[in-house]
């Protein structure tokens, strides 16, 4: 047994979990927590410029890794408050993050002393489990269990709040004898299996949903299986995005009203019968659940209970982890194979590959202010199949979605249910943190680059390098589009005429000036045939000076991007590719 303050067992525990990486800021109330992380020097800490930064870093690099999970770091007051985003767009998408945050001291939570809030009672809807240590003694109980409960059932975030005199006080702690609380899966039977492949058999136009569960379980490779020896197509959703790779003849599409392919719908529309695994039936993804649900079946596999039939009453629901589903789901399909119980699925499945080769949208437009589309196909043209997208919301969200594509799972980090802009620099810094071998991209509208934008800075001091690549329409453009009736465009232009930089003609902010005044790289495009170039030459100059790059496209103010508000009435603004070389890059390859 060792005698240490209850700080110092906190971060010795982190060290035993494996969460080594912090993102944070000090203040009064947590310096004691850096003092122990100075101390123990097992835990890297990166020092971010705003608080609710720190928290979507977290998030990004939690995604990007097997299993390690990120933290975040903040004192009391204000800094909870502000990543309380963080935790919101975490939990609503499934991700462990572990929040810490410092606390006035115990004594004195009841006096209104400086900074001192309820952020246990403000986080505990966007937190799995949130909790104020009154007792120095529970500060190790209080950690071990925290990691169970982030990792076990539905991920989500903890966050753990530590009045200062909690974190000096010394109690009796033994590094040595720790163990990680066991995180206990609940796994599907084979009864149950067999009783969802009896149902699939038994349609005529089968389809799989895999949903960011799969991703959240490392179980893409048997998704793919399970595709391959029943022969059903696989939808993924924007959070399974890369569970199968698009250029899989399986992958049948994404589906919903924005993010979604022409093919993907049309082929949902086709089919009679769903199997999701590790999804939530996004409303984003079913539109209208009259249309999604009308003449299917559907078999529904989550690892949460009150998940099964909370958006629609599914036919059949298991209860079970993605990887535990599918390892009984491709275990009964090889036997049923191999007695020839599978239905043969080659005339649905060519039917589903045709729709994907034949419904393209269109991109190779070469206008001057420069369309998105065709800031999508360079991008298909300039990133590998190893690229790790990063993204969170807007137009440039919605048609990176549409256009772009994914062939690995975390490959695809995108603020999918919560959608906070300002959340891309921050998530990508994590993100590029978690993988610094990878090519990662960011994509952002100009607004969601200028909420957290000073964050760049932190990737320049360590050298944090990515490619952000910037659609600057100068407007909320996804709000224009939907203003669903409303009158609203009142003051919500983003452009301005500004006096120190003419040459950036009215679209307001100089990026290059700010991005350049932050220590990063910056480079300016105006027509189209110049985005190849400028993604090339940013490849080079991550790799040169190991900071992020910018590469800033300048767009056409009003564009339209394809969306509904169901799955049948999707708008579409161009018509369909016809020739190969209307859409050069929409065909995916490996
Ligand atoms: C914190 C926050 N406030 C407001 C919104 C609503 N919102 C969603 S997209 C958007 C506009 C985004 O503009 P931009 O980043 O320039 O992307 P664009 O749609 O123009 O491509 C807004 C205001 C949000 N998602 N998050």
């Amino acid at each position: 047994m060792a005698r240490m303050r209850a700080v110092d067992a906190a971060v010795l525990i982190l060290e035993k979990e494996g969460a080594t990486q912090t993102f944070g800021l000090p203040g009064a109330a947590i310096n004691p927590f850096y003092s122990a992380m100075r101390q123990h020097g097992g835990i890297k800490h990166v020092l971010a410029r705003h608080v609710e930064a720190a928290s979507h870093m977290a998030e990004g690099y939690t995604r990007a890794t097997h299993g390690n999970i990120g933290v975040c770091v903040g004192t009391s007051g204000p800094a909870g408050t502000d990543m309380v985003t963080g935790l919101y767009s975490a939990s609503a998408d499934s991700i462990p993050i572990l929040c810490i945050t410092g606390q006035a001291p115990v004594a004195k939570l009841h006096k209104e002393d400086f900074q001192a809030v309820d952020i246990t009672a403000i986080a505990k809807p966007v937190t799995k489990w949130a909790v104020t240590v009154l007792e120095p003694g529970q500060v190790p109980g209080v950690f071990q269990k925290a990691f169970q409960v982030m990792r076990e059932g539905r991920p989500g975030p903890v966050l753990i709040d530590l009045p200062i005199d909690v974190q000096l006080s010394e109690i009796e702690f033994d590094p040595d004898t720790y163990e990680p609380l066991p995180a206990h899966l609940p796994a599907a039977t084979r009864k149950q299996a067999e009783k969802a492949l009896t149902m699939m058999t038994g349609a005529q136009r089968p389809l799989i949903v895999a949903g960011g569960g799969v991703i959240n379980a490392d179980a893409a490779e048997l998704l793919v299986e399970l595709a391959e020896v029943t022969g059903v197509p696989v939808v993924p959703t924007l959070m399974g995005w890369g569970a199968i790779p698009d250029d899989h003849p399986l992958m049948a599409g994404m589906v919903g009203l924005q993010t979604a392919h022409r093919y993907g719908n049309a082929t949902m529309l086709a089919s009679d019968f769903v199997l999701g695994i590790g999804n939530r039936w996004a409303n984003r993804h079913t539109g209208g659940v009259g249309t999604y649900t009308r003449g299917r079946t559907f078999v529904h596999i989550d690892i949460e209970p009150t998940q099964i039939g909370r958006v629609f009453a599914p036919d059949f629901g298991i209860v079970s982890d993605a990887r535990a589903a599918l390892e009984q789901l491709v275990g009964v399909a090889h036997a049923w194979r191999a007695e020839g119980r599978l239905p043969d699925r080659t005339t649905w499945a060519g039917a589903c590959a045709e729709r994907k080769r034949t419904l393209l949208r269109r991109t190779n437009f070469d206008n001057v202010p420069v369309k998105p589309q065709r800031v999508y196909q360079e991008m298909n043209t300039a990133f590998g199949p190893d690229t790790r997208y990063v993204s969170t919301i807007g137009l440039s969200q919605i048609q990176a979605a549409q256009m772009l594509h994914v062939y690995k799972p975390r490959h695809w980090i995108n603020a999918g249910q919560a959608g906070p802009l300002g959340w891309t620099v921050p998530a990508t810094l994590g993100v590029a943190t978690a993988a610094p071998d990878a090519t990662v991209v960011a994509l952002s509208g100009d607004y969601d680059f200028q909420f957290l934008i000073e964050e760049l800075a932190v990737g320049a001091q360590f050298n944090i390098p990515y490619i952000h690549v910037v659609v600057n329409n100068s407007y909320l453009g996804l709000i224009r589009q939907s203003q669903r009736g409303f009158d609203m465009d009142y003051c919500v232009q983003l452009s301005f005429d500004n006096v120190n930089s003419p040459e950036v003609g009215g679209y307001g902010v100089d990026h290059v000036k700010v991005v350049e005044g932050l220590g990063c790289k910056a480079i300016r495009v105006f027509d189209p045939d110049s985005l190849l170039p400028a993604f090339e030459q940013a490849k080079k100059l991550i790799v040169e000076h190991r900071v992020p790059v910018v590469v800033e496209a300048f767009l056409k103010r009003v564009t339209n991007v394809s969306m509904g508000t169901e799955l049948d009435n999707v708008v579409e603004f161009e018509p369909l590719a016809e020739a190969p070389d209307d859409a050069p890059t929409a065909a995916a390859v490996g």
